[in-house]
């Protein structure tokens, strides 16, 4: 009975949402992108699994939602593997007939178009909804190399468009008589070309567009009367915030280049200045434009340098917040500043039974108030902190106040520990940030395993002179165990400081058998295993040189 009750709210409940709204899968469905759409009523989703599709899919009025499983995963990988080429020719998507903002195309690669207007998308007298593309490739002869608006009012957001070519106007984009929202794009590297190239990123003329969070960068727009590399407007009202546009080209206006426009500017990065509320002119730092990474840099966070990009932080106060919590940046991509950070550093020892594991937590609280929560520590008995390895789980309650907090600890290790290969780690929630790190380290037989010592893993912070006592007072090297060996056996050697470190193996006629170490190493107490297994029997020499510091002892292999 209860069962077909649940069968009949079920029903009730269900019928009407799946009878509202469909999800029409292509391939699986239909062949085709075009015949998803038109079988599609208002309000269904078209997803498309990735592939490439060689077509000019046309909306045909239908609004419904055209995407790549980037929609229901938020994985991006999606956007590069789901391709829609327009090779075919004309545009590659088009919407003329009336579609709302409720048709939408999102996470798409569109390419190859080539048309008269609007190579990659062509709106007239529509207003979709076009998120999170890559629109590549694309040329018109005359206007809208990337995509083209007339009489119509957009919405254009968080997409690449990028090396689109218009043989006019708007390498990027085109707008007539239109209302487009342009936010949280990348556009670069397209280009308006011929005697009359206007606007390399973006051009509009009788239109109002809203242009916020965009970097505009690398466009171009050429010919001896080619103006506006980035913006080109003509008898238009801008609205410009948030925005980059820096290192575009023109013969006229490289940046922006307006005629009979009112355009109010505002907390923009703009090359050679612009007049506005907030308005900078500073190089943003771009990670690599040449291969167009226009992500904004701060190599040094959080230390305020030079290495700081004059974008972070520099959006109108007034927009909302980026997602880290704080003032919104310019540009496309913002800098992700993290409220605290944990970094540990284990000081890779080798520890016998009973011995220590040294390591330093480095706690980095930048959001300038005292935070607190509950940290984890934990061994692991592989090198991989994963729970299936967890040897022990100690908690604590701590407190951090604002800036870098240094804190020293070590694992004492217990007899039942083995030789082998180990890891620890620090995790916990901060003033709502996840934190979590993972060192690995080593426990190794040092001689003969020595009774007594510790019965369980326990936790000890001590204060930073007491642990860098526990750092070796002088370098050395260790005869190696076991010995005489058969196969192989441990080489230990110890650093008090960082150094330049070479360990190598010779025979009795001088000549080099192998390199085992030959990098920069961090102090502390170091061990390698040798595998000699084919090596011939003999006596052998290992050669340990450390910064000034060079050691050598003898070892016999019998088998
Ligand atoms: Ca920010």
């Amino acid at each position: 009975m209860r069962t077909l009750v649940t069968i009949l709210v079920t029903a009730v409940v269900l019928f009407p949402v799946t009878s509202l709204a469909t999800i029409i899968n292509i391939p699986g469905d239909y062949p085709t992108i075009q015949q998803g759409i038109d079988h599609g009523q208002d309000g269904d989703t078209v997803l498309v699994q990735p592939d490439i599709y060689f077509e000019n899919p046309n909306f045909n009025g239908h609004n419904v939602v055209l995407a790549s499983l980037f929609l229901t995963t938020g994985d991006t990988g999606y956007v590069s593997t789901t391709i829609i080429d327009g090779v075919i020719g004309g545009s590659v998507i088009r919407f003329q007939h009336q579609e709302d903002s409720t048709a939408q195309v999102v996470g798409f690669t569109i390419r190859s178009g080539f048309a008269d207007t609007g190579g990659g998308i062509y709106c007239r007298s529509s207003s979709p909804t076009i998120t999170n593309n890559t629109i590549s490739g694309n040329s018109a002869v005359h206007y809208g190399g990337g995509i083209s608006c007339d009489d119509s009012s957009p919405t254009i957001s968080n997409n690449a468009i990028c090396d689109n070519w218009a043989g006019y106007r708007g390498g990027g984009i085109y707008c007539s008589s239109s209302s487009p929202t342009i936010s949280n794009n990348t556009i670069s590297g397209n280009s308006a070309s011929g005697t009359y190239g206007y606007g390399g990123g973006i051009y509009c003329s009788y239109s109002t567009p809203r242009i916020s969070n965009n970097t505009i960068s690398g466009n171009s727009a050429s010919g001896t009367y080619g103006g506006g590399g980035g913006i080109y407007c003509v008898s238009s009202g801008l609205r410009i915030t948030n925005t980059i546009l820096w290192a575009n080209i023109a013969p006229n206006g490289p940046e922006i280049y307006e005629e009979n426009s009112s355009l109010y500017v505002t907390h923009c990065d703009v090359q050679g200045g612009w007049e506005g509320l907030g308005n900078i002119d500073c190089d943003p730092l771009f990670r690599d434009p040449q291969h167009g990474d226009f992500q904004i840099t701060w190599e040094n966070y959080p230390v305020p340098d030079t290495t700081k990009s004059c974008c972070i932080d520099a959006g109108d106060p007034n927009s909302p917040q980026d997602p880290d919590s704080t003032r919104a940046d310019i540009g496309a991509l913002y800098f992700h500043q993290y409220g605290v950070q944990l970094v540990c550093q284990g000081l890779s020892p080798v520890f016998c039974r009973g011995g220590r594991f040294n390591f330093n937590l480095i706690v980095r609280n930048n959001t300038g108030s005292e935070v607190s929560g509950m940290l984890a520590f934990a061994a692991y008995s592989d090198y991989d902190c994963g729970p299936s390895n967890t040897l022990v789980t100690i908690r604590r309650s701590k407190t951090y106040p604002p800036g870098v907090t240094e804190s020293y600890y070590f694992f004492k290790v217990p007899n039942a520990a083995g030789p082998g290969q180990y890891s620890a780690s620090v995790g916990g929630t901060l003033h709502g940030y996840e934190l979590f790190c993972c060192m690995n380290t080593d426990i190794v037989q040092c001689g003969p395993w020595r009774s007594g010592g510790n019965s369980e893993w326990e936790l000890v912070e001590v204060d930073r002179r007491e642990f860098e006592r526990s750092l070796p007072a002088s370098p050395s090297l260790s005869q190696c165990y076991p010995n005489p060996f058969n196969a192989s056996t441990v080489i230990q050697y110890q650093l008090p400081q960082a150094s330049e470190v070479t360990l190598e193996v010779y025979n009795v006629l001088g000549q080099k058998v192998v390199s085992l170490v030959d990098e920069k190493q961090e102090a502390g107490y170091k061990s390698v295993n040798w595998d000699a297994s084919d090596v011939s029997s003999g006596l052998y020499f290992y050669k340990l040189t450390a910064g000034d510091f060079t050691e050598t002892r003898r070892m016999m292999l019998v088998k």
